[in-house]
C-alpha cells in the first residue's frame, strides 16, 4: 500500500511521532513497492517538515571526504554551498575526514552549525580512499555522532548545493536515485555482475547513487559497517566490484530496503539535458577534474 495517495498522511519514521502531508504528483513515481516516499519538488510543504523537525529537535551530522587534492579542488565550494542550502533549518555538525587537517578552509559558520576534522590516512589507490570510507564513517558515527546528532548524510565532495537539501529528505534509512539511471530499464543499471563478488546481484530495485545516502545514526552505522565487511571479504578473494563501494550499497539496499527514497534533484548532472519531471535542483555534480585528480 503506498504512503502517498493524495492527502495521505504519512509517518516521518520510528523517531517521529507525528505525521505530515505529502501529495502525489502524477508524472513520475512518488513511491516504491514496499511504501517508500520518493521524494520530488511539489510533494511536501518545507515549513512544515523543517517545523516538525525542529518541534522533535531533530539534528543533523554531515560527514565528507577530502582527502589529497580533492581538498584543495573541492572542499570549499562544498562546504559554503552546504552553509547556504543544507538543512538551514537544523542544528548541523559537518565531519570532513582528511589526511591535511591543516588546509581545511575556515569556513564562518552559522549559528548552531559546527564542523569538526577528522584526521585519516590517505591509501593509494583511489578505489580504496572511495571504498575505505565506509569504515571510517562507522568509527565516527561509534565514536562521536551518535552522541550528538540523530540523523546522518554522507556525501561525496565533487558537488555543490544550488537549493533546498532540507528536512523533508531526513528519513530512517534514505538513499538518492541516480540521475543517469532513473528512468532506465533494469537491464541498463551497472549492478555488479560478477558471481564472485559479495556486491553481485541480478536484479534490483533501482539503482541507487553513493554520492549522498544517510538515515538516523542506528542505520547508517549498520550501512557502512555491513558495506566494509562485505568490500573486505571481496579484498580476501582478490576481486573488486564494478563500481567499488557504490555496488556493494546497491546491494546492501536492496537487501534492506529504504525508507525514504529522494530523487534526483537530490543530486543532478549538468551534463544530462533538460528533463521535464526536473523542476529545480538542490546539488550538482561539480566538474570532474581527471586530468589533474586521477593521476595514479
Ligand atoms: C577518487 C577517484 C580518483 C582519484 C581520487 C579520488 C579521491 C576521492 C580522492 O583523491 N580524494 C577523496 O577524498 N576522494 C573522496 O571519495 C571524495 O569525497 C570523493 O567525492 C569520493 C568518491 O570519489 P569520486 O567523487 O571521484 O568518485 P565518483 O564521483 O565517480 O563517485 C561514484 O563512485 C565512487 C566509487 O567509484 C563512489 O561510490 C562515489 O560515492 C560515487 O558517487
Ligand atoms: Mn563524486
Amino acid at each position: 500500500r503506498c504512503h502517498l495517495a493524495p492527502g495521505e498522511k504519512l509517518k516521518l519514521g520510528n523517531s517521529i511521532d507525528t505525521s505530515l502531508d505529502l501529495w502525489s504528483r502524477g508524472d513520475v513515481q512518488t513511491c516504491t513497492d514496499w511504501g517508500a516516499p520518493v521524494i520530488w519538488d511539489g510533494m511536501f510543504d518545507p515549513d512544515h517538515y523543517d517545523q516538525e523537525h525542529r518541534r522533535n529537535h531533530s539534528s543533523v551530522s554531515l560527514t565528507v571526504f577530502a582527502v589529497g587534492r580533492y581538498l584543495d579542488a573541492y572542499l570549499e565550494a562544498f562546504l559554503l554551498s552546504a552553509e547556504r542550502h543544507f538543512m538551514v533549518a537544523l542544528p548541523v555538525t559537518y565531519y570532513v575526514f582528511t589526511d591535511v587537517p591543516e588546509r581545511v578552509p575556515n569556513i564562518q559558520l552559522g549559528p548552531g552549525r559546527s564542523l569538526k576534522v577528522v584526521k585519516v590516512q590517505r591509501h593509494s589507490r583511489w578505489q580504496d580512499i572511495s571504498m575505505m570510507r565506509m569504515r571510517a564513517i562507522a568509527d565516527a558515527i561509534e565514536s562521536q555522532i551518535r552522541r550528538y546528532s540523530r540523523y546522518i548524510f554522507c556525501f561525496d565532495v565533487d558537488q555543490v548545493f544550488v537549493g533546498r537539501f532540507g528536512s523533508e529528505a531526513l528519513g530512517d534509512s534514505v538513499a538518492l536515485l541516480h540521475a543517469y539511471y532513473y528512468h532506465r530499464p533494469q537491464s541498463l543499471y551497472t549492478y555488479d555482475r560478477n558471481p564472485r563478488s559479495r556486491a553481485y546481484m541480478e536484479t534490483g530495485d533501482f539503482y541507487y547513487h553513493a554520492a549522498v545516502f544517510g538515515g538516523s545514526w542506528q542505520n547508517v552505522k549498520n550501512m557502512t559497517e555491513t558495506c566494509y565487511q562485505t568490500i573486505m571479504e571481496d579484498k580476501e578473494n582478490q576481486v573488486e566490484a564494478l563500481w567499488h563501494d557504490e555496488s556493494h550499497l546497491n546491494k546492501y539496499l536492496w537487501l534492506h530496503k529504504p525508507s525514504r527514497v529522494l530523487s534526483p534533484e537530490y543530486c543532478w548532472s549538468s551534463d544530462i539535458g533538460y528533463r521535464g519531471d526536473m523542476h529545480v535542483t538542490r546539488l550538482l555534480w561539480a566538474k570532474k577534474k581527471y586530468d589533474t585528480l586521477r593521476i595514479t
